[in-house]
Protein backbone atom coordinates (compact mmCIF):
# COMPACT_ATOMS: atom_id res chain seq x y z
CA UNK A 1 0.00 0.00 0.00
CA UNK A 2 1.63 3.40 -0.75
CA UNK A 3 -0.39 7.09 -0.97
CA UNK A 4 0.56 10.38 -2.00
CA UNK A 5 -0.49 14.14 -1.02
CA UNK A 6 -0.61 17.15 -3.60
CA UNK A 7 -1.73 20.43 -2.58
CA UNK A 8 -0.43 23.91 -1.29
CA UNK A 9 -2.12 25.67 1.54
CA UNK A 10 -3.85 28.32 -0.23
CA UNK A 11 -4.24 26.65 -3.12
CA UNK A 12 -7.46 25.49 -4.45
CA UNK A 13 -7.64 22.23 -2.77
CA UNK A 14 -5.77 19.46 -1.54
CA UNK A 15 -5.44 15.81 -2.98
CA UNK A 16 -4.77 12.02 -1.65
CA UNK A 17 -4.37 9.48 -4.02
CA UNK A 18 -4.15 5.79 -1.96
CA UNK A 19 -3.15 2.79 -3.98
CA UNK A 20 -2.92 -1.40 -2.57
CA UNK A 21 -6.32 -1.54 -0.22
CA UNK A 22 -8.06 -4.49 -0.75
CA UNK A 23 -11.24 -4.62 -3.00
CA UNK A 24 -14.70 -5.03 -1.09
CA UNK A 25 -13.60 -2.69 1.97
CA UNK A 26 -16.62 -0.53 2.95
CA UNK A 27 -15.71 2.96 3.04
CA UNK A 28 -18.03 5.54 5.02
CA UNK A 29 -17.40 9.04 3.97
CA UNK A 30 -18.82 10.62 7.34
CA UNK A 31 -15.58 8.87 9.30
CA UNK A 32 -13.31 10.68 7.40
CA UNK A 33 -14.95 13.82 7.63
CA UNK A 34 -15.69 13.36 11.07
CA UNK A 35 -11.81 12.64 11.71
CA UNK A 36 -10.92 15.91 9.28
CA UNK A 37 -13.29 18.26 11.71
CA UNK A 38 -11.70 16.79 14.76
CA UNK A 39 -8.24 18.28 13.29
CA UNK A 40 -9.72 21.03 12.90
CA UNK A 41 -10.54 21.61 16.47
CA UNK A 42 -8.61 22.57 19.89
CA UNK A 43 -7.59 25.90 21.94
CA UNK A 44 -4.98 27.41 20.12
CA UNK A 45 -6.04 27.07 16.37
CA UNK A 46 -6.06 30.12 14.13
CA UNK A 47 -8.55 31.96 11.77
CA UNK A 48 -8.04 29.90 8.56
CA UNK A 49 -10.05 27.09 11.15
CA UNK A 50 -13.35 29.16 11.35
CA UNK A 51 -12.87 29.94 7.10
CA UNK A 52 -12.50 25.52 6.59
CA UNK A 53 -15.12 22.84 7.00
CA UNK A 54 -13.11 20.23 5.67
CA UNK A 55 -15.13 18.14 3.28
CA UNK A 56 -13.80 14.78 1.68
CA UNK A 57 -15.13 13.92 -1.95
CA UNK A 58 -13.86 10.34 -3.10
CA UNK A 59 -13.97 10.56 -7.32
CA UNK A 60 -12.64 7.05 -7.46
CA UNK A 61 -11.71 3.84 -6.49
CA UNK A 62 -15.02 3.35 -4.69
CA UNK A 63 -18.30 1.91 -6.38
CA UNK A 64 -21.33 2.05 -4.24
CA UNK A 65 -19.48 2.47 -1.01
CA UNK A 66 -17.20 -0.32 -1.47
CA UNK A 67 -13.79 -0.26 -2.51
CA UNK A 68 -12.68 -2.07 -5.98
CA UNK A 69 -9.22 -2.56 -5.51
CA UNK A 70 -8.26 0.80 -7.61
CA UNK A 71 -6.68 4.11 -6.55
CA UNK A 72 -8.94 5.60 -4.09
CA UNK A 73 -8.86 9.41 -4.40
CA UNK A 74 -9.82 11.68 -2.22
CA UNK A 75 -9.79 15.55 -2.61
CA UNK A 76 -10.75 18.72 0.10
CA UNK A 77 -11.49 21.46 -1.21
CA UNK A 78 -10.08 24.86 0.59
CA UNK A 79 -12.54 27.43 0.81
CA UNK A 80 -10.16 29.58 1.80
CA UNK A 81 -9.00 29.41 -2.13
CA UNK A 82 -11.68 32.07 -3.02
CA UNK A 83 -9.31 34.94 -0.98
CA UNK A 84 -6.16 33.83 -2.17
CA UNK A 85 -6.47 33.52 -6.50
CA UNK A 86 -4.41 36.39 -7.28
CA UNK A 87 -2.01 34.86 -4.82
CA UNK A 88 -1.92 31.34 -5.43
CA UNK A 89 -3.26 30.95 -9.41
CA UNK A 90 -1.57 28.16 -11.10
CA UNK A 91 -2.01 30.07 -13.96
CA UNK A 92 -0.22 33.18 -14.69
CA UNK A 93 -1.73 36.49 -13.60
CA UNK A 94 -1.49 39.80 -13.81
CA UNK A 95 -0.33 41.93 -11.08
CA UNK A 96 1.38 39.01 -9.15
CA UNK A 97 1.37 40.02 -5.27
CA UNK A 98 4.75 40.98 -3.38
CA UNK A 99 6.68 38.45 -3.01
CA UNK A 100 7.43 36.80 0.86
CA UNK A 101 11.07 38.03 1.15
CA UNK A 102 11.34 37.59 5.24
CA UNK A 103 12.04 34.02 6.47
CA UNK A 104 10.49 32.71 9.80
CA UNK A 105 12.91 31.18 12.19
CA UNK A 106 11.97 27.26 12.24
CA UNK A 107 9.69 27.25 9.03
CA UNK A 108 10.95 25.75 5.92
CA UNK A 109 11.00 29.04 4.07
CA UNK A 110 15.22 29.67 4.20
CA UNK A 111 16.02 26.24 3.65
CA UNK A 112 13.50 25.94 0.83
CA UNK A 113 14.79 29.13 -0.79
CA UNK A 114 18.07 28.10 -0.58
CA UNK A 115 17.36 24.14 -2.19
CA UNK A 116 15.21 25.51 -5.04
CA UNK A 117 16.44 28.54 -6.12
CA UNK A 118 13.35 30.75 -4.80
CA UNK A 119 13.13 34.48 -4.45
CA UNK A 120 9.82 34.39 -2.74
CA UNK A 121 9.28 31.95 0.59
CA UNK A 122 5.59 31.93 -0.50
CA UNK A 123 6.53 29.17 -3.39
CA UNK A 124 7.95 26.90 -0.01
CA UNK A 125 5.71 27.99 2.55
CA UNK A 126 2.67 26.86 0.78
CA UNK A 127 3.28 23.40 0.76
CA UNK A 128 5.69 23.26 3.77
CA UNK A 129 1.74 24.11 5.42
CA UNK A 130 0.73 22.28 8.01
CA UNK A 131 -2.47 22.43 6.01
CA UNK A 132 -1.16 19.81 4.10
CA UNK A 133 -2.38 17.18 6.99
CA UNK A 134 -5.66 17.52 6.43
CA UNK A 135 -4.98 14.91 3.67
CA UNK A 136 -3.02 12.61 5.50
CA UNK A 137 -5.87 12.72 8.13
CA UNK A 138 -8.47 10.98 5.39
CA UNK A 139 -5.85 8.83 4.71
CA UNK A 140 -5.76 7.70 7.71
CA UNK A 141 -9.29 7.78 8.09
CA UNK A 142 -9.36 4.95 5.41
CA UNK A 143 -7.15 3.16 6.70
CA UNK A 144 -8.79 2.85 10.49
CA UNK A 145 -11.87 1.93 8.73
CA UNK A 146 -9.31 -1.35 7.27
CA UNK A 147 -7.98 -1.81 11.05
CA UNK A 148 -11.63 -1.85 12.16
CA UNK A 149 -12.15 -4.91 10.82
CA UNK A 150 -9.96 -6.94 11.95
CA UNK A 151 -10.31 -5.00 15.11
CA UNK A 152 -7.22 -2.61 16.03
CA UNK A 153 -8.78 0.93 17.06
CA UNK A 154 -6.24 3.54 17.24
CA UNK A 155 -5.95 6.69 19.46
CA UNK A 156 -4.16 9.66 20.62
CA UNK A 157 -4.06 12.61 23.51
CA UNK A 158 -2.21 15.36 24.14
CA UNK A 159 0.23 14.78 27.01
CA UNK A 160 1.72 18.12 27.09
CA UNK A 161 1.26 21.67 25.86
CA UNK A 162 3.97 24.24 26.78
CA UNK A 163 4.97 23.83 30.22
CA UNK A 164 1.97 22.15 31.76
CA UNK A 165 1.84 18.21 31.22
CA UNK A 166 0.06 15.15 33.14
CA UNK A 167 0.91 11.89 33.88
CA UNK A 168 -2.56 10.79 33.01
CA UNK A 169 -2.39 7.91 30.12
CA UNK A 170 -4.54 6.73 27.91
CA UNK A 171 -6.00 3.03 29.46
CA UNK A 172 -8.46 1.78 27.01
CA UNK A 173 -10.96 2.88 23.78
CA UNK A 174 -13.80 3.69 25.92
CA UNK A 175 -11.99 6.94 27.05
CA UNK A 176 -11.63 8.27 23.11
CA UNK A 177 -14.92 10.47 23.36
CA UNK A 178 -13.71 12.19 26.59
CA UNK A 179 -10.28 12.97 24.50
CA UNK A 180 -12.55 14.64 21.89
CA UNK A 181 -14.76 16.67 23.82
CA UNK A 182 -11.75 18.36 25.41
CA UNK A 183 -10.77 21.05 24.53
CA UNK A 184 -7.08 20.94 23.92
CA UNK A 185 -7.69 16.73 23.76
CA UNK A 186 -6.41 15.84 26.92
CA UNK A 187 -7.63 13.29 29.53
CA UNK A 188 -7.14 14.78 32.48
CA UNK A 189 -9.66 18.20 33.31
CA UNK A 190 -7.43 19.89 35.34
CA UNK A 191 -4.38 19.66 32.84
CA UNK A 192 -6.80 20.83 29.91
CA UNK A 193 -7.29 24.16 32.13
CA UNK A 194 -4.07 24.91 32.74
CA UNK A 195 -3.43 24.09 29.03
CA UNK A 196 -5.91 26.53 27.78
CA UNK A 197 -4.70 28.88 30.04
CA UNK A 198 -0.86 28.55 28.79
CA UNK A 199 -2.54 29.05 25.31
CA UNK A 200 -4.39 32.44 26.06
CA UNK A 201 -1.20 33.70 27.72
CA UNK A 202 1.22 32.89 24.89
CA UNK A 203 -1.19 33.95 22.20
CA UNK A 204 -1.58 37.34 24.34
CA UNK A 205 2.11 37.52 23.94
CA UNK A 206 2.61 36.95 20.57
CA UNK A 207 3.98 33.64 21.30
CA UNK A 208 3.53 30.09 20.33
CA UNK A 209 3.69 27.10 22.61
CA UNK A 210 4.62 23.14 21.52
CA UNK A 211 3.84 20.12 23.43
CA UNK A 212 3.40 16.51 23.29
CA UNK A 213 0.77 13.68 21.79
CA UNK A 214 1.01 10.41 22.73
CA UNK A 215 -0.81 7.42 19.87
CA UNK A 216 -2.47 4.27 21.27
CA UNK A 217 -3.10 0.88 19.21
CA UNK A 218 -5.15 -1.89 20.53
CA UNK A 219 -6.14 -5.56 19.42
CA UNK A 220 -2.63 -5.33 17.14
CA UNK A 221 -1.73 -9.06 16.67
CA UNK A 222 2.05 -10.12 16.88
CA UNK A 223 4.46 -10.23 14.28
CA UNK A 224 3.80 -6.62 12.70
CA UNK A 225 6.95 -5.99 10.98
CA UNK A 226 10.49 -7.59 10.44
CA UNK A 227 13.41 -7.48 12.54
CA UNK A 228 15.22 -9.03 8.97
CA UNK A 229 16.47 -5.30 7.87
CA UNK A 230 16.60 -2.22 8.83
CA UNK A 231 13.65 -0.89 6.97
CA UNK A 232 11.10 -3.41 7.55
CA UNK A 233 11.85 -3.12 11.53
CA UNK A 234 8.12 -1.24 12.41
CA UNK A 235 9.91 0.60 15.31
CA UNK A 236 11.50 2.49 11.63
CA UNK A 237 8.47 2.69 10.07
CA UNK A 238 6.18 4.46 12.92
CA UNK A 239 9.02 6.83 14.00
CA UNK A 240 9.38 8.32 10.48
CA UNK A 241 5.82 7.96 9.95
CA UNK A 242 4.95 10.55 13.08
CA UNK A 243 8.69 12.52 12.38
CA UNK A 244 7.34 12.89 8.99
CA UNK A 245 4.44 15.44 10.26
CA UNK A 246 5.84 19.20 10.10
CA UNK A 247 7.39 20.76 13.22
CA UNK A 248 7.86 17.06 15.14
CA UNK A 249 11.38 17.10 16.52
CA UNK A 250 11.04 13.95 18.67
CA UNK A 251 9.48 10.52 18.54
CA UNK A 252 9.35 7.76 21.73
CA UNK A 253 8.32 4.33 21.14
CA UNK A 254 6.89 2.66 24.79
CA UNK A 255 9.14 4.33 27.86
CA UNK A 256 11.34 5.68 25.04
CA UNK A 257 14.43 7.70 26.43
CA UNK A 258 13.47 6.77 30.04
CA UNK A 259 14.55 3.04 29.46
CA UNK A 260 18.44 4.29 28.89
CA UNK A 261 18.36 5.06 32.72
CA UNK A 262 16.66 1.84 34.17
CA UNK A 263 18.50 -1.24 34.32
CA UNK A 264 17.62 -4.14 32.19
CA UNK A 265 15.87 -6.00 35.09
CA UNK A 266 13.07 -3.41 35.63
CA UNK A 267 13.16 -1.79 31.78
CA UNK A 268 11.90 -5.33 30.10
CA UNK A 269 8.23 -6.52 30.09
CA UNK A 270 8.18 -10.24 31.39
CA UNK A 271 6.57 -13.03 29.24
CA UNK A 272 3.55 -15.32 31.14
CA UNK A 273 1.19 -17.47 29.36
CA UNK A 274 -2.24 -18.31 29.90
CA UNK A 275 -4.45 -20.62 27.73
CA UNK A 276 -7.35 -19.00 26.87
CA UNK A 277 -5.23 -15.56 25.98
CA UNK A 278 -1.88 -16.74 24.72
CA UNK A 279 1.31 -14.78 25.49
CA UNK A 280 0.73 -11.50 27.28
CA UNK A 281 2.89 -8.88 29.49
CA UNK A 282 2.83 -7.90 33.12
CA UNK A 283 4.15 -4.22 31.79
CA UNK A 284 4.82 -2.93 28.35
CA UNK A 285 7.64 -0.77 28.89
CA UNK A 286 8.38 -2.02 24.65
CA UNK A 287 5.50 -0.61 23.34
CA UNK A 288 4.11 -3.41 21.95
CA UNK A 289 7.63 -4.01 19.90
CA UNK A 290 10.38 -6.11 19.94
CA UNK A 291 12.67 -6.50 17.36
CA UNK A 292 11.05 -4.36 15.23
CA UNK A 293 7.90 -6.95 15.33
CA UNK A 294 4.97 -6.23 17.13
CA UNK A 295 4.59 -8.91 19.76
CA UNK A 296 0.63 -8.40 21.30
CA UNK A 297 0.66 -5.57 23.36
CA UNK A 298 -0.85 -2.28 22.63
CA UNK A 299 1.29 -0.09 20.53
CA UNK A 300 2.71 3.16 22.13
CA UNK A 301 4.42 6.29 21.13
CA UNK A 302 4.97 9.55 21.94
CA UNK A 303 5.91 12.48 20.16
CA UNK A 304 7.37 16.27 20.52
CA UNK A 305 6.05 19.28 18.31
CA UNK A 306 7.99 21.97 18.29
CA UNK A 307 6.36 26.17 18.81
CA UNK A 308 4.68 26.99 15.72
CA UNK A 309 7.14 29.35 13.88
CA UNK A 310 4.82 32.27 12.99
CA UNK A 311 5.16 34.46 15.61
CA UNK A 312 3.01 37.55 16.36
CA UNK A 313 6.19 39.18 17.61
CA UNK A 314 8.32 37.89 15.06
CA UNK A 315 12.55 37.07 16.02
CA UNK A 316 15.06 38.73 13.73
CA UNK A 317 15.64 37.48 10.19
CA UNK A 318 17.44 38.66 7.25
CA UNK A 319 15.71 39.52 4.12
CA UNK A 320 16.40 37.36 1.07
CA UNK A 321 16.80 40.40 -1.12
CA UNK A 322 18.29 42.81 0.97
CA UNK A 323 19.94 41.13 3.32
CA UNK A 324 19.33 43.69 5.49
CA UNK A 325 17.95 42.74 9.37
CA UNK A 326 14.11 42.08 9.36
CA UNK A 327 11.40 40.92 11.72
CA UNK A 328 10.54 37.58 10.14
CA UNK A 329 7.36 37.43 8.18
CA UNK A 330 4.19 37.54 10.27
CA UNK A 331 0.81 36.17 8.95
CA UNK A 332 -1.98 34.41 10.43
CA UNK A 333 -1.28 31.35 11.93
CA UNK A 334 -1.94 29.22 15.24
CA UNK A 335 -0.69 29.57 19.30
CA UNK A 336 -0.43 25.76 18.63
CA UNK A 337 -1.47 23.27 17.01
CA UNK A 338 -0.76 20.63 19.13
CA UNK A 339 -4.58 18.55 19.00
CA UNK A 340 -4.30 18.63 15.81
CA UNK A 341 -1.08 17.06 15.37
CA UNK A 342 -2.30 14.27 17.41
CA UNK A 343 -4.99 13.70 15.23
CA UNK A 344 -2.29 13.89 12.09
CA UNK A 345 -0.08 11.27 14.54
CA UNK A 346 -3.24 8.68 15.16
CA UNK A 347 -3.48 8.83 10.94
CA UNK A 348 -0.06 8.11 10.18
CA UNK A 349 0.53 5.43 13.14
CA UNK A 350 -3.20 3.55 11.41
CA UNK A 351 -1.83 3.81 8.06
CA UNK A 352 1.89 1.99 9.13
CA UNK A 353 -0.17 -0.21 10.71
CA UNK A 354 -2.50 -1.11 7.48
CA UNK A 355 0.42 -1.09 5.62
CA UNK A 356 2.02 -3.55 7.85
CA UNK A 357 -1.11 -5.47 7.62
CA UNK A 358 -1.50 -5.36 4.51
CA UNK A 359 1.94 -7.09 3.84
CA UNK A 360 1.62 -9.95 6.55
CA UNK A 361 -2.33 -10.89 5.21
CA UNK A 362 -2.37 -10.08 1.79
CA UNK A 363 -4.60 -7.25 0.14
CA UNK A 364 -6.40 -8.41 -3.12
CA UNK A 365 -9.93 -9.07 -1.40
CA UNK A 366 -11.02 -7.98 1.90
CA UNK A 367 -12.75 -11.58 2.70
CA UNK A 368 -9.12 -12.86 1.88
CA UNK A 369 -6.79 -11.05 4.25
CA UNK A 370 -9.93 -12.09 6.84
CA UNK A 371 -9.43 -15.67 6.56
CA UNK A 372 -5.89 -15.33 6.43
CA UNK A 373 -6.37 -13.41 9.91
CA UNK A 374 -8.05 -15.86 11.31
CA UNK A 375 -6.00 -18.92 10.45
CA UNK A 376 -3.03 -16.73 12.30
CA UNK A 377 -4.79 -16.34 14.95
CA UNK A 378 -6.37 -19.79 15.06
CA UNK A 379 -2.06 -20.87 15.10
CA UNK A 380 -1.39 -18.47 17.43
CA UNK A 381 -4.43 -19.56 19.66
CA UNK A 382 -2.67 -23.25 19.86
CA UNK A 383 0.20 -22.39 20.45
C1 LIG B 1 -3.18 24.93 8.92
C2 LIG B 1 -3.53 25.95 8.10
C3 LIG B 1 -2.80 27.22 8.14
C4 LIG B 1 -2.32 27.50 9.56
C5 LIG B 1 -1.45 26.36 10.05
C6 LIG B 1 -2.08 25.02 9.89
O1 LIG B 1 -3.72 28.20 7.73
P1 LIG B 1 -3.30 29.70 7.34
O2 LIG B 1 -1.84 29.68 7.00
O3 LIG B 1 -4.17 30.02 6.17
O4 LIG B 1 -3.64 30.53 8.54
O5 LIG B 1 -3.41 27.61 10.44
O6 LIG B 1 -0.23 26.37 9.35
C7 LIG B 1 0.93 26.24 10.03
C8 LIG B 1 0.99 25.95 11.30
C9 LIG B 1 2.14 26.45 9.27
O7 LIG B 1 3.22 26.35 9.88
O8 LIG B 1 2.05 26.74 8.10
C10 LIG B 1 -3.91 23.66 8.93
O9 LIG B 1 -4.84 23.45 8.12
O10 LIG B 1 -3.58 22.82 9.78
Amino acid sequence: MRFLTAGESHGPGLTAIIEGLPAGLPIDPELINAELAQRQKGAGRGGRMRIETDQVIITSGLRFGYTLGSPLCLTIHNRDWVNWERTMNPLPVENQPEPVTQPRPGHADLAGVLKYGFTDCRNVLERASARETAARVAVGAVAKQLLAQFGIVVASQVIRIGTVETSLRLGDPSEIELVRRSPVACLDHQAAERMVEEITEAGQAGDTLGGIFEVVAWGVPPGLGSHVHWDRRLDTRLAAALMSIPAIKGVEIGTGFALAGLRGSAAHDPICYASETGYYRTSNHAGGLEGGITNGMPLRMTAAMKPIPTLMKPLDSVDIKTKEVVAANRERSDVTAVPAAAVVGEAMVAWIIAEAFAEKFGADQLSEMKAAYERYLEVLRRG
